[in-house]
């Protein structure tokens, strides 16, 4: 790592793991990173990843020069060999193909600067085919809550949520994905009395501080849903008030529920009815009662169903709207929720106005000179099923769909029918394996701009160090691909670009680059952070609308049930790795805590097939099949087996299918048939 630059002040910047948006900087003294007092983490708090985050920097094997393709592998190419190559190829195909056969992978893990001007580039070069790793976590959540409520967003904030006196934790494990969030404003209310629920197949560390803990089959939130929704209503613990003032269609939605069966509902999700009676009862008694949602109910080809019998509860008991209550997705990455705030989306241009919608456009066209394309493009999953086909070309920054992506046996092929694609990462991974031209970009510490977190605020990157060896900062790359394809001068100061976006993205209207030096900016109170306007939907949804329709939600059968002895993979993470590992699977610290993937496979399934706790074992789908120790555990339920994607030497999404749910796209990837055996 080149010397840390100690001029600049204060010499912090963000974490780069999770969406909580933690403030660390360098300690000489470990030679690590240590936690520094942030808008987040006010004491300074942060978690193991946190504390490893130099690691992503000072690793050997970071990419220092740009890589192109030669007949046996890559050699290294000038920074102006690399772009001319990628200019010259590129024109090649949208001079015939057209701009659509361009795919643009944008990344969660960069700023909202390199986001905006990743698909600003896109747009003019004519192509909405650009889209973020949201995709792959919340967009099934984004699409029910901005249908209902008019904005997709965390409804609270991490501050005012301990003032709940009951929080419903569903499909999230924020004890190992959101750990200062957890442990700093969840448990603390806990511990002064706030009943936690836990739905989760599972019981991990979130489980360990519940009052109660359903352990849901996979795929069956519905009907847990449906259920606690009819205990509401036949205990009386629906808010009449708040469903005269602020709804629609009570009524009917309580004619719907005439035909649940509480008893059966509860069988069909397999919990026991009493618990989840007492769930019911726990969240309609309170006077504020928070819902966390996270992955267990958005990976679905029902997700956006899970999440609309959701948003039914918060409705019906009137916890929407006031400090401590709502129905909050915690957020991936650093940056999930800016890089789809600036547009990185295929639909929506920045500040999620849609393509379709002339006015929006006609905005855009004041700012860039040209409209962009009124068509909306295609999703991650759905461009690299086109790989060969309708998509020639692909940009990657900051992503490796080759382990995150589904059915992660076919897309190696995919990933081989493309004419050209470019990728900009740290490292060498996966999916630079195919790459015709690699180029290498800045770490989270050498690098400057905003990211904006789980709960909305804009959080300011500080560059402490320089990129190493010939490695450029992401955004001047940026900038150099847009120069080179876009054929215009783009801006590479995070300053001008973040004022830009704030001309373009009303959310952000109002914010200023120097004030988010505070932690003061959150859409949409630019005015700051705590001025009262941070909780969604106080008087009006977010849509401007007075009234939210309930709507019954029908249970949606996973599509294909486990038949004879096939038990349900369902997937996930460990408080130690990061998604598809490449920051993490290298670091001295972190694999030091965990080496290796494991497979949670519950004592009676394990036994029935002859597994010893770790042995090996054969995981295997009608998509593919991978090995790796069993972990026999009796925290994971009957039927249900357990396994992260972090390690891509076991690669689970080999085994995952690419079914996409209709409305958002987002892959099922936490429901597989798979047949388990000793291997
Ligand atoms: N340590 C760590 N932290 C991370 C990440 C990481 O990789 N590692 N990644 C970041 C990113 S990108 C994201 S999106 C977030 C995700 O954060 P989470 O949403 O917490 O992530 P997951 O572990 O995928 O899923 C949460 C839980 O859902 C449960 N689950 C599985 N199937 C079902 C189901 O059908 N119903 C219900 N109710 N639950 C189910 C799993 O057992 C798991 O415990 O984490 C972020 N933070
Ligand atoms: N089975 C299964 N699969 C899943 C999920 C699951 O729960 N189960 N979860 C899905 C979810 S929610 C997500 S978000 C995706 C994540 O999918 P990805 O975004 O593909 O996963 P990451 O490992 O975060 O990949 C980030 C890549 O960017 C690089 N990188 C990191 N920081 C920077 C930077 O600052 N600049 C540049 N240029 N590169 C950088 C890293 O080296 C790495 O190669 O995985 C999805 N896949
Ligand atoms: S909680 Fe998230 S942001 Fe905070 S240190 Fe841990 S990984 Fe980083
Ligand atoms: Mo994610």
């Amino acid at each position: 790592m080149s010397e840390i630059d100690r001029t600049v002040e204060p010499n912090d910047s963000v974490c780069p793991f999770c969406g909580v948006g933690c403030s660390l900087s360098y300690a000489e003294r470990t030679g690590g990173a240590t936690g520094t007092s942030g808008p987040v983490n006010a004491d300074g708090e942060i978690c193991p990843k946190g504390a490893a985050a130099f690691d992503v920097v000072t690793r050997e094997d970071r990419l220092t020069r740009p890589l192109v393709r030669a007949d046996d592998g890559f050699v290294a190419a000038s920074w102006s060999e690399a772009l001319d190559r990628i200019e010259a190829r590129i024109g090649e195909i949208v001079a015939e193909h057209g701009p659509d056969a361009v795919g643009v992978f944008a990344s969660s893990n960069c700023t909202n600067e390199e986001n905006y001007t990743l698909q600003k580039l896109a747009r003019l070069l004519g192509t909405n085919n650009v889209d973020n790793c949201a995709r792959l976590c919340h967009s099934s959540t984004v699409a029910a809550m901005q249908d209902r409520l008019g904005a997709g967003a965390m409804t609270n904030t991490l501050s005012d949520l301990g003032e709940a006196d009951a929080f419903l934790v569903t499909g999230a494990n924020p004890a190992e994905q959101h750990p200062v969030a957890f442990r700093s404003y969840l448990l603390p209310a806990i511990r002064n009395g706030t009943t936690l629920i836990h739905v989760d197949p599972r019981a991990n560390d979130t489980t360990a501080a519940a009052d109660i803990h359903l352990p849901v089959r996979p795929g069956h939130d519905i009907p847990l849903l449906n259920g606690m929704a009819a205990v509401l209503v036949e205990e009386g613990l629906v808010d009449e008030a708040f469903l005269d003032r602020r709804t629609e269609g009570y009524a009917a939605f309580r004619a719907s529920l005439a035909d649940v069966d509480v008893a059966e509902q509860a069988a069909l999700a397999g919990v026991d009815e009493n618990d989840l009676r007492a769930a019911a009862v726990a969240y309609g008694e309170a006077d504020r009662a928070a819902a966390i949602t996270g992955m267990g109910m958005s990976q679905h080809r029902c997700g956006t169903d899970n999440v609309h019998a959701l948003l039914n509860l918060a409705l019906l008991t009137g916890n929407l709207g006031r400090r401590g209550t709502g129905v909050n997705p915690l957020r991936g990455q650093n940056n999930v929720q800016g890089a789809s705030d600036v547009g990185a989306l295929p639909s929506v241009l920045p500040g999620y106005r849609d393509v379709d919608d002339p006015a929006a456009r006609a905005a855009i066209a004041e700012e860039w000179g040209i409209e962009p394309p009124a068509d909306p493009g295609l999703t991650e999953v759905e461009m690299t099923h086109a790989f060969g086909g309708r998509i020639r070309a692909a940009v990657v920054l900051g992503e490796n769909p080759a382990v995150t992506e589904p059915d992660g046996t076919n897309i190696a092929a995919q990933f081989e029918e493309l004419d050209f694609l470019v990728t900009v990462d740290l490292f060498e991974t996966e999916t630079t394996q195919y790459a015709d031209v690699i180029l290498p970009g800045s770490a989270w510490a050498e690098k400057a701009g905003t990211v904006t977190n789980t709960d909305r605020q804009v959080l300011r990157m500080r560059q402490l160090t320089e990129p190493p060896g010939e490695a450029r900062r992401d955004l001047d790359i940026v900038a150099n691909l847009g120069e080179r394809l876009a054929d215009r001068e783009f801006s590479s100061d995070p300053a001008a670009v973040f004022e830009e976006l704030t001309r373009v993205s009303p959310i952000y209207a109002g914010m200023t680059y120097d004030d988010v030096d505070d932690g003061g900016q959150r859409w949409p109170s630019p005015a700051g952070a705590d001025s009262g306007a941070e909780i969604l939907h106080r008087d009006r949804f977010a849509n401007g609308d007075r009234t939210a329709p309930l709507v019954p939600v029908d249970h949606i059968p996973p599509a294909d049930d486990p038949t004879g002895d096939e038990l349900v993979l369902t997937t996930g993470r460990i408080i130690t790795h990061f998604n598809s590992g490449a920051l993490t699977r290298r670091s001295e610290t972190l694999t030091r805590m965990t080496s290796e993937d494991a497979l949670q496979i519950h004592p009676d399934d394990a036994a029935a097939r002859g597994i010893d706790d770790g042995g090996a074992v054969r995981v295997a789908s009608d998509q593919g099949a991978i090995t790796a120790p069993a972990d026999v555990t009796p925290s994971v339920r009957r039927g249900t087996v357990f396994l992260t994607f972090h390690f891509a030497e076991s690669p689970v999404n080999r085994v995952t299918a690419d079914a996409l749910n209709p409305t958002a796209k987002i892959p099922e990837y936490k429901h597989t048939p798979v047949t388990v055996e000793p291997a």
